[in-house]
Order: C-alpha cells, then sequence, then structure tokens
C-alpha cells in the first residue's frame, strides 16, 4: 500500500532509473554475442531481473549488482536446452523477443508468467515464426502460454505487421538472424527502434526502408560495453507531476531521447507546458538529454495517429495531467491499450474516476473533460505499475490522501518510485 498526500510544491534534481527496452536488450543481445558484455545503468526492476533469471536458466553466466551488469555472452548457439520453465514474472517484452530467439534454438523450451501475461496474446508473435518454421504451442492454438518452443531450421521472411509493436518486430528481426535469406517486417507506423540501435551496435548489418526493417541471415553479434539511459517512460510521471502540482519545478538528469519515444514532450508541449532540453547528447547509438520541467498552466489536446506508439506506455499519465488541462482531451487510436498490463482504457477510466475525474472510455482510447478537482481515493494498481504510479501522480494533487493497492506492481519498472517523490516534495 502506497499513501500518497496531496503535494505544495515539487522542486529539485533527479534522476530516473535506466530504461526498461533498452536493459531488457542489453542482457539478451549480450547472451547472444561472442565474448563479455558489460552493462551500467542498467534497470534493476523487475521485468528486467525476470529476463536476467531466463538467460541464466539457458546457461548463461550474468553478475549483476544494482545497475551493472556483466554477461558472459557464449554466442548465438551456445544457449543451453533449460531444464525448468522460463518464468518471465509480468515480462511482455521478455517473453516476446525471447520466442524469436528461441525458435532459432535446436531444442526444446517452455515459457510462461504470471497472470497478466496470461491474458496478453502471443498470437502476434507465434504466427509469424511458426511461418519461418518454428513449432511453436500454447493455449488457444498459440494465443495464450504456457508457450512450448522448438526452434531451428528457419527461413527468412517479409512480414506486413498488422500493429506498430516493437516486441512482434524485434521477435522475427532476432529469429531471422539465423534464418536463411533476408527477413523484413513492415509495420503500419514507426514503433520504437531499441532493437535496430542496438544490433547495430553489437555489429549486426540492419536495414531500414521506410517503415520497413530487414536482416540478412547468419549474422553474428560481438560483446561490448553499454550504458543505458533513463526511461523516458518513468521520467513521464515526473514530468506530469510537475505539471499537476503549481509552484513546481524539476531538472530530470540523464532521459533517453529517442524519437520513437519522446511523443510526451510533444503531448505536454502542445498543452503548454515547459520542457527544456539541456545537455543533448548521445550515447552509445541513442540521444540523451536533461529536462527542466517547470509547472504550466495546460490546456487540453488531441493525441492520435503516429503519435501513438511513440507515447504508448504514457498514455495512463496523460490522462491524469488532462484532468488538470482546461477543455476536452481526446485520445484515440490507442486499441493496443487493451493488451497491455492490463487494458488500460477500463482501468484508467476506473480509478481515475475514483478522484472525481470526468472520463469516457471509447473503442480505442478515452475523452477526458478538465479542468476538474480531484479529491483522493482509494485506488487498486490491478497489478499494473504504470497505473499505479499514474494514480499516485493523480494523488499529488487530490485533496485529503490516496492510498494505492497493490503498489508493490510499481516495482517493475520504477524501483525507488515512492521514495523519489517524498524526496522532491517541498513542505
Ligand atoms: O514488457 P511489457 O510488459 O509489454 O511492457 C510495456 C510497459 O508498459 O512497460 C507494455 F505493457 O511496454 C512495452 C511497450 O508498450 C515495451 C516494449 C518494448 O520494450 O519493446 C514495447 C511496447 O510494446 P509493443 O507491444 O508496442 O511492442
Amino acid at each position: 500500500m502506497l499513501r500518497i498526500a496531496k503535494a505544495n510544491k515539487l522542486s529539485g534534481q533527479v534522476k530516473v532509473p535506466g530504461d526498461k527496452s533498452i536493459s531488457h536488450r542489453a542482457v539478451m543481445f549480450g547472451a547472444l554475442a561472442e565474448g563479455q558484455t558489460t552493462i551500467e545503468g542498467f534497470l534493476p526492476g523487475a521485468d528486467c531481473l525476470s529476463t536476467i533469471s531466463c538467460f541464466r536458466k539457458l546457461g548463461i553466466s550474468i553478475t549483476q549488482a544494482g545497475d551493472r551488469v556483466t554477461v558472459e555472452g557464449k554466442g548465438w548457439f551456445g544457449l543451453q536446452e533449460p531444464e525448468e520453465i522460463l518464468d518471465v514474472g509480468n515480462s511482455g517484452t521478455t517473453i516476446r523477443l525471447m520466442a524469436g530467439i528461441l525458435a532459432t534454438q535446436p531444442f526444446h523450451a517452455v515459457v510462461e508468467g504470471d497472470e497478466s501475461i496470461a491474458k496478453r496474446p502471443m498470437r502476434r508473435v507465434v504466427g509469424p515464426l511458426r511461418q519461418m518454421g518454428a513449432k511453436i504451442d500454447g493455449r488457444k492454438q498459440g494465443e495464450f502460454t504456457p508457450l512450448s518452443i522448438r526452434g531451428g531450421d528457419l527461413n527468412g521472411i517479409a512480414y506486413q505487421s498488422p500493429v506498430a509493436s516493437a516486441q512482434v518486430k524485434s521477435a522475427i528481426l532476432l529469429a531471422g538472424l539465423q534464418a536463411k535469406g533476408v527477413t523484413s517486417v513492415t509495420e503500419p507506423l514507426l514503433s520504437r527502434d531499441h532493437t535496430e540501435r542496438m544490433l547495430r551496435a553489437f555489429g549486426v548489418d540492419v536495414r531500414q526502408d521506410g517503415l520497413t526493417v530487414s536482416v540478412e541471415g547468419g549474422q553474428k553479434l560481438t560483446g561490448r560495453h553499454i550504458v543505458v539511459p533513463g526511461d523516458i517512460s518513468s521520467a513521464a510521471f515526473l514530468i506530469a507531476a510537475v505539471m499537476m502540482v503549481p509552484g513546481s519545478s524539476l531538472l530530470i538528469e540523464n532521459v533517453g531521447m529517442n524519437p520513437s519515444r519522446t511523443g510526451i514532450i510533444d503531448v505536454v508541449r502542445a498543452m503548454g507546458g515547459t520542457i527544456e532540453c539541456r545537455n543533448e547528447r548521445i550515447v552509445n547509438e541513442e540521444p540523451v538529454a536533461d529536462l527542466y520541467v517547470v509547472h504550466s498552466e495546460l490546456t487540453a489536446t488531441v493525441v492520435e495517429g503516429d503519435l501513438i506508439p511513440r507515447l504508448i506506455d504514457e498514455i495512463p499519465v496523460i490522462a491524469v495531467m488532462a484532468t488538470q488541462a482546461s477543455g476536452k482531451t481526446i485520445i484515440r487510436d490507442a486499441e493496443e491499450l487493451k493488451v497491455k498490463e492490463t487494458d488500460r482504457i477500463v482501468t484508467v477510466v476506473s480509478e481515475l474516476s475514483k478522484f472525481g475525474a470526468k472520463v469516457t472510455p471509447t473503442d480505442d482510447g478515452m475523452i477526458i473533460e478538465g479542468k476538474t478537482e480531484l479529491h483522493g481515493a482509494e485506488i487498486d494498481s490491478m497489478g499494473d505499475h504504470r497505473i499505479g504510479m499514474a494514480m499516485a501522480v493523480a494523488g499529488l494533487a487530490a485533496s485529503g490522501t490516496t492510498s494505492i493497492g497493490n503498489a508493490s506492481a510499481i516495482d517493475v519498472s520504477f524501483p525507488g518510485f515512492a521514495g523519489l517523490l517524498a524526496n522532491i516534495a517541498v513542505e
């Protein structure tokens, strides 16, 4: 249980933990590479620890102390058949990317996760991996976990993805690295491109032509040093907190600014919020900056189209901010919210309404009417880290006290969240 009191003002200089998407990939690619990979700035959140535990069960030696990780890569075919079921916990990224990797391996593995993973769709990766030649089964014709995977002898495909999903794109490209010929994935809109960037850093030739990414089979990865920037999806909660609490300002250092992830900054600015990017630089292949955020009066906006994949995980906290923006904020084209850790259209509407917010669900998003005075509420994260944190941010602007049940889910992506909020609160 996390208790949040109405905040007077937020101020200070902070760092957010490492990027979750990049941390997962650094461990996975390090395990497949030849030689040692060292990682700095790793996110020691529950999801990325699940990735480490799965690759240990696949025979890879990995040491982890806080945000430092060393992976002793044994080359692509250095993985061993696991003696136990691979448990991905709550992590969709782990199971979907690992499905692509296991599809190339000449052994059998079973993968499962928690109750939330058991409800998330897997055929989006199972379908194309089967087309490449992998033998994969699961409940409901391979739609749901546990997945049983027996890989090897793949053929490249040209896959037209019906969804803009980095997990789908990455699973197919990873399988493609050990398939015959060329494998390509074309997306309807650009999803995050951390896989493409990091594969290049590990020495792989990845080609990009508009919305199509392709790789040739038979390529090797070489171990290296990876520096993981702070997670913009975690910084988003602090940006929103500053916008919710009058008089606040915050410097958030070392935030990943990959353009496929910065939709939150575009939206806050479109709403009239002040965010200054300072000290912009490139670390490894990823852009990074310090963000100086100042409380601003917000106006409503429309969030839609190709912006959606650039901020999909930030929509719960954008909905929270919209309660303090004058006018009607419309979020559309965001059906993908239904297949996240929870159905985030349903959970945002149910939990945000408890504060007295005016929020209406639609088929592909939601409509929020502001400005509304929020009152403290009893919230349930529903086991979804982003719902827990978004509602904690609402609590900072709500009268009285807010309690967040099942708050331990927050550790999935932002260990130390509650302590950081307490540190920036000014009495
Ligand atoms: O890993 P998981 O559980 O899928 O995590 C989420 C999140 O909110 O942290 C989604 F629920 O982020 C995904 C993101 O939505 C992480 C991700 C990645 O690292 O590749 C890509 C996005 O998902 P998708 O399905 O659009 O590829």
